[in-house]
């Protein structure tokens, strides 16, 4: 599917776990620490000045947004992370975060994990990439922020998130910057691959027929007298 990224509209924000509906479209969503850039990585994306709202405080984005972008959905997913914020705040974007990528409701084709390219990953990043992995979400990295950092600081950067990024050499990983542009043809291209691969997938799960679709004479031929399946082979 080619995407027209510039044909975005927001469609809602939730705030609560259960305001939110099961989803009729792949959706990709943008996981990362406060701050770290989602809004303005998304805001690139979709050729917009400020359709997600860049925040001048850190830990704004309180809420899952949705954008619509014709046939699919790109979910901003609060950041994590904040200190400035109190644990019964903290508890509550967990619950959002944890239980929005739980929701086996969603056609989830791609998370976007954002990690700040200048900095090693958080206690909270290394948590969220052990979680997409041990739950085999489909996911890439984005390194953000990719202009404030000179040639040799982005070498040694990629050369030590070898080591603290778990799996580091099998996960997509793209270099991004908001304010050069860096990222952002190869995040669109990503992304478009990701929802081709999902409709595929969806597709071919009815493929062969569930037992149900078997003509029912095809079932007889093949069982016993008591009932039982007979092998092929037999
Ligand atoms: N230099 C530079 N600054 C950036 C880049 N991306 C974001 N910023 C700045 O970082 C700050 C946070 O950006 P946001 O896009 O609001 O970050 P966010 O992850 O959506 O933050 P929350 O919604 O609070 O979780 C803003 O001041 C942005 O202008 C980038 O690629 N380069
Ligand atoms: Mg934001």
């Amino acid at each position: 599917m080619n995407i027209n990224w510039s044909n975005a509209k927001f469609v809602t924000s939730f705030g609560k776990l259960s305001q939110l509906p099961p989803s009729d479209r792949p959706e990709i969503c943008f996981s990362g620490r406060s701050n770290v850039g989602k809004s303005s990585l998304i805001n690139k994306l979709l050729n917009r000045k400020s359709l997600a709202r860049v925040s001048s405080v850190p830990g704004k984005t309180v809420t899952i947004n949705f954008y619509e972008l014709g046939d699919i959905y790109l979910a901003d997913l609060p950041g994590y992370g904040y200190a400035k914020v109190s644990k019964s705040e903290k508890l509550g974007w967990s619950d959002l975060i944890g239980g929005y990528l739980a929701d086996g409701r969603r056609q989830l084709a791609l998370v976007v994990q954002l990690i700040d390219m200048r900095h090693a990953p958080s206690k909270d990043d290394i948590q969220m990439i052990n979680y997409l992995i041990d739950n085999e979400l489909p996911f890439i990295i984005a390194l953000t922020k990719s202009d404030k950092l000179k040639k040799t600081e982005r070498e040694a950067r990629m050369k030590a998130f070898a080591h603290e990024i778990p799996c580091f050499e099998d996960i997509t990983v793209v270099p991004f910057s908001a304010v050069t542009g860096e990222g952002t043809e190869e995040l669109r291209a990503l992304a478009e691959e990701a929802v081709r691969g999902f409709e595929a997938y969806e597709e071919d799960e009815d493929f062969p027929p569930p037992p149900d679709d078997i003509p029912e004479a095809e079932i007889t031929a093949h069982t016993d007298e008591n009932g039982f399946l007979i092998p092929r082979n037999r």
